[in-house]
């Protein structure tokens, strides 16, 4: 088999490339090793930037998300019953979306259906073969035979755990990586949002977010300890924990319910260097991570797609390597500055086993800068919203 784009994975950043590739008549082939309805199950994020909402756009694939998604123009704060509410409207007059990554994935697999774009499901064994050749191949087995792809391009949208980023020699890889002390305990429940904007919230006993996927659809989380199984929490315990964590004027109108689905992310802030090796671009997770905290993960993974895509269309339009040669340097620019704010904003927000007394004031008077200072707001409310491309 033989396509321009060999694209390992069939998450968003996957997707998304073929998409946007397929519009300018790049050809591209998807390898994802999970089944589509796997691919599907995941819940995860749930606010997008603008940029992502533009790609989607630019990819033919928005309309969904435009029809279904809340755009909203702020945030709330909290620390133990003081609080500031983030106003974008009011500093950048640009809202975010929330509609969930669940969402996203599945207009884009519904678009790749309908465009006859190729995504192979359950391949396994995937190999990335002379990358530092003009003329790089991948391997893989499917439907229980070996294939090969000849292509010009790799793009590496695999995930933290793909085959990808591994595939870079280590000698000419540097990871930097940081593992937060705690884990989010998530909960899906069919029951209307506590709030209409998302409310972050620092207390006594640890972080929570109260956020949603619709009128109907709340989502929640708790800060929870790393040895911490969901199945040790009951929906009871959750509710409990919400409620002591939020500010009481949002606890006393909690709607509960039972969970539709409940699981723990473990916290990590990671980046690997550089995200190009001869003929292989990494996007997305496979490249980075953030603790979701700042609502950057799906969002990064974007930017990266939205650059990478610009280098290819370059070579193929002008036969110019411009792009493709800059994509690393413009990707991790922006990369880190997402790792700061995502890092910045976990900091702020959570309980650490170590903290001393002094380290607590020092995130109190953090927030109450926040919600005196509206400098500081604004650049909050700049990184949250999205950095431009
Ligand atoms: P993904 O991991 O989504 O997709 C990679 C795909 O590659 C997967 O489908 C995988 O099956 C496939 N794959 C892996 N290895 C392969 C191989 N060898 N061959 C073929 N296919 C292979 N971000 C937020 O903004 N907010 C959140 O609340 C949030 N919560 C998260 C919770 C969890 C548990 C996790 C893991 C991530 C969360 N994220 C969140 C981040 C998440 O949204 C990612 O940023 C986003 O999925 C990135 O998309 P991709 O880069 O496409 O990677
Ligand atoms: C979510 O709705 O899942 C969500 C929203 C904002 C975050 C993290 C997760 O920062």
């Amino acid at each position: 088999m033989r396509t321009q784009v060999a694209i390992i994975g069939g998450g968003p950043s996957g997707l998304l490339l073929s998409q946007l590739l397929h519009r300018i008549g790049v050809e591209a082939v998807v390898l994802e090793r999970q089944t589509r309805d796997h691919v599907l199950s995941r819940i995860r994020a749930g606010v997008l930037e603008k940029g992502m909402m533009d790609l989607l756009r630019q990819a033919g694939v928005d309309d969904r998300a435009r029809r279904e998604g809340l755009p909203h123009d702020g945030v709330v704060l909290s620390y133990d019953d003081d609080r500031v509410r983030i106003d974008f409207a009011e500093h950048i007059d640009q809202p975010v979306t929330v509609y969930g990554q669940t969402e996203v994935t599945r207009d884009l697999y519904d678009a790749a259906e309908a465009r006859g774009t190729t995504v192979l499901h359950e391949v396994s064994d995937v190999e990335l073969h002379d990358l530092d050749e003009d003329t790089p191949y991948v391997t893989f087995m499917h439907d229980g035979q070996e294939k090969r792809i000849d292509c010009d391009f790799v793009a590496g949208c695999d995930g933290f755990h793909g085959v990808s980023r591994k595939s870079i020699p280590d000698d000419v890889r540097r990871d930097y990586e940081k593992i937060y002390p705690f884990g989010w305990l998530g909960l899906l429940s069919e029951t209307p949002p506590v709030h209409d904007e998302l409310i972050y919230a620092n207390s006594g006993r640890g972080f929570a977010l109260c956020s949603m996927r619709s009128p109907h659809l709340s989502r929640y989380y708790v800060q929870c300890r790393l040895d911490d199984r969901a199945e040790d929490w009951s929906d009871e315990a959750f509710w409990a924990e919400l409620k002591r964590r939020i500010p009481s004027e949002f606890a006393e109108k909690l709607v509960t319910g039972p969970s539709i689905e409940k699981s723990i992310a473990p916290l990590r802030s990671f980046v690997t260097e550089p995200m190009r090796w001869g003929r292989l671009f990494l996007c997305g997770d496979a490249a980075h991570i953030v603790p979701p905290t700042g609502a950057k993960g799906l969002n990064s993974a974007a930017s990266d797609v939205h650059y990478l895509f610009e280098g290819l269309s370059q070579w193929y339009r002008d036969s110019d390597a411009e792009g493709v040669d800059r994509y690393s340097e413009r990707a991790l620019d922006r990369v880190w500055k997402v790792e700061r704010f995502s890092w910045w904003m976990t900091s702020l927000l959570h309980r650490f086993p170590d903290q001393t007394d002094f380290d607590l004031k020092m995130q109190r008077a953090e927030l109450l800068y926040l919600r005196d200072t509206p400098a500081a707001q604004e650049a909050l409310a700049l990184n949250y919203v999205g950095l431009p491309y």
